[in-house]
């Protein structure tokens, strides 16, 4: 796809010869700037697939057959595994723009590693060393806004007091890979979630100050990306959430991300940090904010975006605008982060498995575990949310009565009594909301 869209934009703009010739300079023209020397690190940061030709020293003849995301054999010979910088671990769904997983078996810490944690950009971050922490500003404005301010940085931790809590960020899209027929979109399979811990100063307290009008419904954030399409001036993205949502204790405008400065892939040097919704809510690269008479209508609002059909439609229904949703709380979810899937295990030892669980604006109740296919469950000791809106550990010790391939699946239920469906719920256009039970495979010998 992304392969075929940049051949075809290179035909438009009449510099598909150009690009066999001068590849720099072609995509000098493409993308009004000049991509980065392609270095098995660096490529990913900024630089386009098909400048992977300037490196290589000649044009690639059947660039259109290349797989997305394949590294030539030429640049692929070092040991090193292809790597994102300040990520590890991560498996690139997609490069431009850049959205990338993490494996189960990496998040199994409490908090999530910045090193750890997945990216979904929709569109082209701004550049790193454009970014000055001491400049940035932060407008809040919109029709319900009564006094429109604007703040630096160092004005929002002056004024407002800090607060740190630990939040889900699951994107809406996160399992879409199993959905029959299949979505389009990045094929995300369990790994677009996310709990760091977020430091940064209510919303509440700054919309508060700058006015909150009596019509206020809604707030719409906006970034420094830019889109992805050349020449588009209009946001990659530019989603929101109503104001009982934005008033909550727990929606942050953040500057930190476990005591550091926030990735800069995750939104340095400010984001809205919304639990529990799809994280397509929490706006990165953060530079204003309006407050709404209306529900907002920036990118992405709009359906199919981040909806879902009112009502259960058949696989491969076409859907009529007026009869989607907007996504609001994400459902009841597990992921088994322990053992990795595939393990060996040893016939006369117990196994540890452990996890996490975690119900959108919900708490968890209770997780299970099952080591036959479903037919019996046993409960798994569950922690408390170290804060609303953040995931739950879950610890459970199976034993195996006899040598063989196991599964080991895990299940979780909502405060509500709501359980994860064992097979793929619900079918809807975009593939969103796949909460069906997580397992992995043990070889028990
Ligand atoms: N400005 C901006 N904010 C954004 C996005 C984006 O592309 N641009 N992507 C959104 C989506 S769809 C998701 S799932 C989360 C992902 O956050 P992460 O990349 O830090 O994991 O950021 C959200 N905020
Ligand atoms: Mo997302």
């Amino acid at each position: 796809m992304e392969v075929e869209w940049y051949m075809k934009k290179r035909q438009q703009q009449g510099i598909h010869a150009l690009y066999n010739k001068d590849p720099i300079a072609a995509d000098r023209l493409l993308w009004g700037r000049e991509a980065d020397p392609l270095t098995r690190r660096g490529f990913l940061k900024r630089s386009s697939l098909m400048t992977m030709a300037a490196v290589l020293g000649s044009g690639i003849p059947f660039a259109h057959f290349m797989p997305q995301g394949l590294i030539p054999a030429a640049l692929a010979q070092s040991d090193e595994p292809f790597s994102i910088e300040g990520k590890e671990g991560l498996v690139v769904l997609n490069d431009r723009p850049l959205n990338a997983e993490t494996p189960a078996h990496l998040l199994d810490d409490d908090i999530t590693p910045a090193r750890h944690m997945f990216i979904r950009n929709n569109g082209v971050p701004p550049e790193q060393e454009s970014i000055d922490p001491e400049t940035w500003t932060l407008e809040i404005s919109g029709e319900a806004c009564l006094t429109p301010t604007t703040f630096t940085i160092a004005e929002l931790k002056e004024r407002f007091e800090t607060h740190s809590y630990q939040l889900m960020i699951e994107c809406g899209g996160n399992g879409r890979s199993e959905f029959a027929p299949g979505a389009s979109g990045n094929q995300w399979t369990t790994g677009a979630v996310a709990c760091p811990r977020f430091t940064g100063v209510r919303l509440r307290d700054v919309l508060e100050a700058c006015g909150v009008a009596e019509d206020a419904v809604y707030i719409g954030y906006y970034g420094a990306d830019t889109n992805i399409s050349v020449g588009s001036d209009k946001p990659p993205i530019s989603r929101g959430v109503p104001m009982s949502k934005a008033l909550e204790d727990e929606s942050l405008i953040a500057w930190a991300m476990n005591d550091e400065d926030i990735p800069w892939y995750n939104g340095y040097p400010l984001r809205l940090a919304i639990g529990g919704w799809p994280a397509s809510v929490a706006g990165k690269w953060l530079n204003r904010i309006v407050i709404r008479n209306q529900k907002h209508d920036g990118p992405k609002m709009a359906p199919p975006s981040y909806s879902v059909p009112k009502h259960s439609v058949a696989p491969g229904t076409e859907v009529a605008e007026e009869d989607f949703e907007t996504i609001e709380s994400m459902p009841i979810k597990s992921l088994i982060t322990f053992p990795r899937s595939g393990v060996q295990h040893p016939l006369d030892q117990p196994l540890e498995v452990r996890g996490h669980a975690w119900a959108g604006d919900l708490a968890v109740n209770d997780v299970q575990v099952s080591i036959d296919f479903g037919a019996t469950w046993q409960s798994a000791s569950l922690s408390d949310a170290p804060n609303r809106l953040a995931w739950q550990r879950f610890i459970s010790e199976v034993t195996f009565p006899e040598p063989g391939y196991y599964e080991v699946w895990a299940r979780a239920v909502d405060s509500d009594g709501r359980s994860q469906p064992m097979v793929v719920p619900g079918w809807n256009p975009k593939g969103y909301l796949n909460n069906a039970c997580h397992r992995i495979a043990v070889q028990v010998a």
